[in-house]
């Protein structure tokens, strides 16, 4: 009887790494791991944290009847979901009246952003709904249709990957329906507008649109069905995906435009502005003989005249000119064909930046809670952050990388979670620290007029913060040289591991730099979009706009509040191989995730002390088959229940406690015990079952 509750785990591993028997081996943690993921077990419990293995293929565990079994279900019940730990949250938000978060951590591809539609959906179908209430899920669902459009692209690591972090608010009424949302975007990965490494491709709308547009559409924004034709769309020689379709996504994203509440004029403005950007790539500089740059293609000129609603000369001079004031005086100062190139491609980088921006506000509104008879401010609330990937083990530059230094300042800063965020808190002294700390610096050396260089301000930093025993740089204090480190470099000793940074471009970036002159030509648009991107007080302001590790900082810090006043659940992915292939398992990525995941780290703190914590009802609803004084039903107080079952089960006093509505287990090895005398109690039954059935047929 016993060999078959120890078969059953053999072969599927336990669904608790808090039941592992040897707790501090890493290996035995990925052996669990692996066990279950060949079984098609892609969820396993650390305590209440729930890691996820992206299966790369569709397991039927996301239908109707699955979320039907994990509604209103303690989590213990049943098999390790994400639908679980949504329950969970939704239980605690609902009994507890407190805010909750979710938190989604795990590298590029790991399936931060499946898990979080998971969610999504899982609320959309369980929560009650009135016709209203229909309306908002409609919109919860769909913005994110639209969204992964604008801000996700294919890259080497995931067909579909988020190139900004995001963090929504899914607002609840007394009754626990979805009455409203709200949407915070950080950092789109603005370069990619302009550029791509090799096998990577743009944001996906472009394609969309090129693909999937209806002809007179196209006609009309003065494009050609064949995204080999703009410059934005060939730098990472990938055109198409095998697990993309851009034309029937165009119809998905051109609906979902529709059901958010975006009117005709809306959606033409948009793609007004996605097709000047392809123009705007298209556009080409000659230089003449003094160097000075002047275009020459005018019908894209002719095109982003129309479509921006702008004076085509006026476009031509700011595209080729700076404006400069010498005593007094304004004057235009010719721009050389480098210079004109990238002033173009700061504008599109500008443009397709603002206007993301653009459309999350217009989402908001549309998700914007409208109930005259309740505010907002009495809604319950669940947040779920699903910040994008990263990559420990490469260089990271500035934006360019996977994840880039703003990401990085995050994985700094919050490690994902407040209680790693404290212990991380030196490294974000570090970073932060107002006068000197890393982000300062960078700003104080962007200011600094005169021969700032992105060397020189490695320079100050290993000035300022070369003590700090969390940086290190090619110095050494005894003025000799790190030979393993290059001379524009410098490494962070994160709590997730090393990170090296190089300092190439850090100053460039920093700036964001779009010329004044195309500022203006900006303001004067006459598209309705852009009107409210391009503010011309943008102009009259002499006051320097903050930089963007400045700006980024200050909206991490938000966020950070945001989340500090919520309770958290975590959602820890991991990617099982670099392929994205179904039933591969790399131990070797794994392991590295595991580590920088924390995830031993987790399971560790879970057993401190007392390991496991159950409500008493919830203990005995599962257990009380076990001791004939709580089966079939216990009418006394819980906590004399759980007493006499434990005792029944010879439990030794110094392996549990009892609270106040909570039994504490020390040890796993009681619970374990415990779990496998109700396997086999299972197992007997069903033989019995089994054998009675035989009899009657
Ligand atoms: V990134 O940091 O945005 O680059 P994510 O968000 O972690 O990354 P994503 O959720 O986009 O990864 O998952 C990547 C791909 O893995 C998806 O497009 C799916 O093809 C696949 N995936 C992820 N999770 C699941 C799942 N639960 N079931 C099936 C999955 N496939
Ligand atoms: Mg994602």
């Amino acid at each position: 009887m016993m060999e078959s509750a120890l078969t059953a785990r053999d072969r599927v591993g336990v669904q608790d790494f808090v039941l592992l028997e040897n707790h501090t081996s890493e290996v035995a943690f990925i052996e669990n791991l692996r066990k279950r993921f060949k079984e098609n077990l892609i969820y396993t419990y650390i305590g209440s944290v729930l890691v996820s293995v992206n299966p790369y293929k569709d397991l039927e565990i996301y239908t109707k009847q699955h979320m039907e079994r994990y509604r209103g279900v303690n989590f213990y019940e049943v098999s390790p979901h994400i639908y679980a730990v949504s329950d969970n949250a939704y239980r605690s938000m609902r009994t507890e009246r407190r805010d909750q978060c979710m938190l989604i951590s795990g590298e590029s591809g790991a399936g931060k952003t499946e898990a979080s539609k998971k969610v999504l959906q899982y609320y959309a179908v369980t929560c009650p709904a009135s016709e209203q209430v229909q309306t908002v899920k409609d919109r919860l669902l769909q913005s994110n249709p639209v969204l992964e459009a604008f801000g996700n692209a294919k890259t080497l690591r995931n067909d579909n990957s988020s190139r900004f972090g995001k963090y929504m608010d899914i607002q609840f009424d007394f009754r626990g329906a979805p009455v409203g949302g709200h949407i915070l975007n950080y950092l789109l990965e603005k370069s990619r507008v302009v550029h791509q490494s090799h096998g990577e491709r743009n944001f996906h709308i472009f394609y969309q649109l090129i693909e999937g547009g209806e002809e007179d559409l196209l006609r009309r924004l003065g494009l050609e069905r064949n995204t080999q034709q703009y410059q934005y769309l060939v730098k990472g020689n990938c055109p198409k995906v095998s697990s993309i379709n851009d034309r029937s996504d165009w119809k998905l994203v051109r609906k979902a435009l529709s059901v958010i509440g975006f009117s005709d004029d809306d959606v033409e403005e948009l793609l007004n502005i996605i097709a000047s950007v392809l123009h705007l790539g298209n556009v080409q500089f000659g230089g003449e003989d003094s160097g000075n740059a002047y275009i020459t293609t005018d019908t894209q000129i002719k095109y982003l005249a129309r479509l921006l609603g702008v004076d085509g000369s006026v476009l031509k001079e700011a595209l080729t000119h700076k404006k400069i004031t010498a005593k007094g005086e304004e004057l235009m100062s010719p721009l050389n064909q480098e210079q004109a190139s990238s002033a173009r491609d700061a504008l599109s980088k500008a443009i397709y930046g603002r206007t993301f921006t653009w459309l999350v506000n217009k989402i908001n509104d549309s998700l914007a809670f409208k109930d005259d008879s309740f505010s907002s401010k009495n809604a319950s609330v669940i947040g779920l952050l699903d910040i994008y990937g990263f990559e420990v083990f490469q260089n990271n530059r500035w934006e360019e990388s996977n994840c880039g230094l703003y990401y990085s300042i995050a994985l700094l800063c919050f490690q994902w979670e407040p209680v790693q965020y404290f212990n991380n808190k030196i490294i974000c002294d570090l970073v932060e620290e107002k006068f000197k700390g890393i982000i300062s610096i960078l700003d104080e050396e962007c200011l600094r007029p005169g021969d700032a260089s992105d060397i020189t301000f490695l320079e100050k930093l290993e000035d300022t913060v070369g003590g700090h025993v969390h940086f290190l740089s090619h110095k050494l204090a005894d003025g000799k040289t790190r030979k393993v480190m290059g001379r524009d470099e410098f490494r962070l000793l994160h709590y997730a591991g090393e990170v090296n940074y190089s300092v190439n471009g850090f100053l460039d970036k920093n700036n964001d730099l779009l010329f004044r002159n195309l500022k203006e030509v900006m303001c004067m648009s006459e598209n309705k979009i852009l009107t409210q991107c391009f503010d011309r007080e943008e102009l009259t302001d002499r006051k320097r706009p903050e930089t963007t590790a400045t700006q980024f900082k200050n909206s991490l810090a938000k966020l950070m509040e945001i989340l500090m006043s919520k309770e958290p659940s975590y959602v820890r992915c991991i990617k099982p191989n670099d392929a994205k292939q179904a039933g591969r398992f790399d131990e070797v990525l794994i392991r590295h995730q595991v580590k920088y995941l924390g995830l031993m780290e987790n399971l560790r703190v879970r057993r401190a002390g007392f390991a496991y914590r159950r409500r008493y009802e919830v203990f005995l609803q599962r257990y009380k088959s076990l001791c004939p004084d709580t089966w079939p039903n216990w009418d006394g107080r819980l906590v004399d229940g759980v007493s006499t079952l434990v005792k029944h089960l010879g439990y030794k006093p110094e392996e549990y406690k009892l609270g106040r509505s909570k039994i504490f287990i020390r040890f796993p090895k009681t619970l374990f015990a415990t779990e496998d005398a109700l396997e086999v109690r299972k197992h007997s039954l069903a033989t019995k079952l089994q054998a009675s059935w035989k009899g009657y047929s």
